[in-house]
């Protein structure tokens, strides 16, 4: 179907005796009997995935470059195939290296004009800031989806399998390195669907402040209490932390007061923990 020899009826073919049938001087193949036309759906189907081209270690203020792929696995050649990047808190859009990406409010955009023929795949790359955040689970996963895309006349086309720029909960719900990341062969429509994927790094990061929680002191000898907060600012769990305090001149280190800690001898003091602090949590040390 849509080929050049689609709905001709005067097909060069062989009867069941091998003899030529049909017109001479045709231009179409041997084998195309004038008994027999086919007939097909269009199917309008893409998917994508992308990944995280940078590897590791991070550090705040690297840019990242991100690989953003489409995948043809319909029946139709497919045009302007347009992707938005959904930029997260902990992502800017780089100055340089993005020709073709337009600002669109807070996201990004970019069409991929093609073709894009049947089991083809086309990637772009996007390069963005790595910014340091606050802290928390989604500040650095990047998610693409495709969200428009024509045949090959120029008419817009929905997809069997997924919802062009749905940006769905369960989309959302898809991790980098978990389960259903990089996944195109899902027909999970409504769900996570393959026309959506996240990518992004690693990120370790505990951050320390301290306070005092005594604020006049009546008498030299005093007990001053000072509260160190430990706080997850990455997005992965940290399962255990060391504090090292450098004691100044003017105070003493109270053993009977801080269980849990170590007095090192030295001038310093050493608390030691075990103690699991989730993505955006924080711990504190009395
Ligand atoms: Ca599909
Ligand atoms: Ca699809
Ligand atoms: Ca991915
Ligand atoms: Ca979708």
């Amino acid at each position: 179907m849509g080929t050049t020899s689609d709905d001709v009826l005067t097909g060069i073919g062989r009867d069941r005796n091998g003899n030529m049938t049909g017109t001479f001087g045709s231009t179409t193949a041997a084998t195309d009997e004038d008994d027999h036309d086919p007939t097909t759906i269009r199917v309008f189907d893409m998917a994508l995935y992308k990944q995280l081209v940078t590897s590791a270690p991070y550090q705040y203020g690297d840019v990242h470059e991100f690989k953003v792929c489409v995948v043809n696995q319909g029946n139709a050649v497919m045009q302007n195939v347009q992707i938005t990047d959904y930029l997260p808190t902990g992502y800017t859009f780089a100055a340089a290296g993005n020709a073709g990406w337009t600002v669109s409010g807070s996201n990004l955009v970019r069409t991929i004009a093609g073709p894009v023929g049947l089991c083809d795949t086309v990637c772009v790359s996007l390069f963005l800031n790595f910014n340091q955040t606050t802290g928390g689970r989604n500040h650095w996963i990047n998610y693409s989806e495709i969200t428009n895309m024509e045949d090959n006349t120029g008419t817009p086309r929905d997809d069997v399998d997924s919802t062009p720029g749905s940006d769905g909960p369960d989309e959302r719900e898809v991790y980098p390195g978990g389960p259903s990341d990089d996944n195109t062969t899902s027909t999970d429509e409504g769900g996570e669907e393959d026309d959506h994927d996240p990518a992004g790094p690693k990120v370790f990061d505990l951050a320390l402040f301290m306070v005092n929680d005594t604020d006049i002191l009546e008498d030299y000898g005093d007990n001053v209490r000072q509260t160190i907060t430990v706080t997850n600012q990455g997005n992965i769990p940290s399962d255990g932390f060391n504090v090292t305090v450098y004691v100044p001149a003017g105070y003493t280190f109270s053993t009977t007061n801080n269980p849990g800690w170590v007095n090192n001898g030295n001038g310093t003091v050493t608390y030691v923990s075990t103690a699991l602090i989730n993505k955006d949590r924080r711990y504190n040390i009395h």
